[in-house]
């Protein structure tokens, strides 16, 4: 398959040395067999958003969101990392200063070999205890009886960001730096919609940075981009970077 092919200033931007920001979204992981949020086939089709990520639908019903969660972590766990996610922690080994922002709570990105990542909207594999806060790794296949209790008795919740919370501050502040001093911003299989996340390519083209937005869809950050590659990631991406660096060279 052929995709619009990058202009000489993404080439010359991959091949320099300038700061380099990546966002992603649901988008990277689609074609590693994970369903994306919005769209045909996407989750909120048969979910009701308001239901299942809010604090408020927690409260009211841990099982129901719990199953939710339990189902999205097997998911994740059965799905290996596909050629965009190889692609960027390529890119980020051939990188000076680099960032990469995701939405995702898959951890494909880790596993693809991702080193300096932040997860805006958390991750499926912390879990949080309702009653004090505190959080643990938990890798498991079987949570055991749904929902998971904590050694405290208080619900543990799965440490992802529901709609109404705050974005870890953290990892919110390092994409808002990133994106101020990046020249290069790549925006990747997101669908633009959900704030503040989207805010953060705008920022960095505010600032002047480059943006490319890898998408077979137009979004509403295609407005903003300088370049649009229209097409699969894990197609597009390996293709970019070839272009880039080379058949031989580009996957190292
Ligand atoms: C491909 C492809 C392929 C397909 N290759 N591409 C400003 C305006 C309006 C509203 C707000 C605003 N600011 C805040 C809000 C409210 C709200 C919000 O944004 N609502 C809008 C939806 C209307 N935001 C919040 O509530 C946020 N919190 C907040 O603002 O807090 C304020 C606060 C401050 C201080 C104290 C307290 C509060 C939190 C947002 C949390 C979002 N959470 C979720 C769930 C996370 C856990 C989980 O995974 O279950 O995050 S919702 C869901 O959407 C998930 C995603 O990360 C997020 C973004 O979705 P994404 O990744 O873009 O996926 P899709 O499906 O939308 O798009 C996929 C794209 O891929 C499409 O474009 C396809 O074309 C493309 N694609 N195949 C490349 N092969």
């Amino acid at each position: 398959m052929t995709f619009a092919r990058p202009s000489s200033r993404l080439l010359d931007l991959l091949r320099g040395d300038e700061p380099v920001l990546v966002l992603t979204g649901a988008g990277i992981s689609a074609e590693s067999g994970l369903a994306t949020f919005r769209g045909p086939g996407g989750i909120w089709e048969g979910h009701e958003p308001g239901s299942l990520a809010t604090p408020e639908a927690f409260a009211r019903d841990p099982l129901t969101v719990w199953r939710f969660y339990a189902w999205r972590r097997a998911r994740a766990l059965a799905a290996r990392p596909n050629a965009a996610h190889e692609a960027i922690a390529a890119l980020e080994r051939r990188s000076g200063e680099f960032l990469l922002a995701t939405q995702n709570v898959d951890g494909l990105h880790a596993r693809a070999g991702s080193r300096r990542v932040v997860e805006l909207h958390g991750t499926l594999w912390r879990l949080r205890c309702s009653a004090d806060g505190s959080e643990r790794e938990d890798l498991r296949e079987d949570l055991g009886p749904l929902p998971p209790r904590c050694a405290c008795g208080a619900l543990l919740r799965p440490a992802v960001v529901w709609f109404g919370e705050a974005l870890p501050a953290e990892a919110f502040g390092s994409a808002i730096r990133a994106a101020e001093r990046a020249r290069l911003v790549l925006v990747i299989g997101t669908s633009g919609l959900v704030h503040p996340a989207a805010s953060i390519p705008v920022a960095a083209s505010r600032s002047g940075a480059w943006v490319v937005e890898i998408n077979p869809e137009s979004t509403p950050l295609s407005e903003i981009a300088d370049e649009r590659l229209a097409g699969p990631a894990a197609g597009v991406l390996p293709a970019v970077l070839e272009a880039a660096f080379g058949a031989q060279e580009a996957h190292r």
